[in-house]
């Protein structure tokens, strides 16, 4: 989907969004908050066998949760580790943004877009909350 240039900030992030929680909550709200639009790439089920990643949801119902979240207006499915690049020019990228446990990982976009990296939301994690569950 090409969307043509116009005056408006838009904003790019990706991630699994797996067991939703307030970390995930609070970098899209951050993110959101650095332009007009929020554009959030959602980990395909494929590509988290890829990542390494086992869900407890699956694509659809993560991308459904992230999509009603008040600060997200587009959701796309992320494949591949090497779309980003045509995800930035074909939607008119300005800030790509991610946590900073990915810090310095995708500064070779930078040619397209600006690269931002939050600092991750403490204490909380997918991880930990199936870790936590497995213990009670
Ligand atoms: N995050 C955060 N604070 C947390 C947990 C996660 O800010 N406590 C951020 C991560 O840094 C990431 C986003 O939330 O920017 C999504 O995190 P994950 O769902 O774990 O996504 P990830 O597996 O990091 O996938 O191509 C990029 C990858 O798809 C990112």
């Amino acid at each position: 989907m090409l969307i043509e240039k116009s005056n408006l900030t838009r904003v790019l992030t990706y991630g699994t969004f797996d067991l939703f929680h307030y970390g995930h909550l609070q970098i899209l709200k951050r993110a959101a908050y650095l332009g007009d639009e929020l554009i959030v790439g959602v980990s395909t089920d494929q590509f988290n066998t890829i990542k390494g990643k086992e869900c407890y949801y699956n694509f659809k119902h993560r991308a459904e949760i992230v999509n009603a979240i008040q600060w997200v207006d587009t959701v796309i499915p992320e494949q591949s580790w090497d779309q980003k690049e045509k995800d930035i020019q074909d939607f008119n990228v300005d800030i790509l943004v991610m946590g900073d446990d990915w810090k310095g990982h995708f500064d070779d976009l930078n040619d397209y877009c600006k690269i931002i990296y939050l600092p991750r939301t403490e204490g909380i994690s997918t991880h930990s909350i199936k870790q936590d569950l497995s213990q009670l």
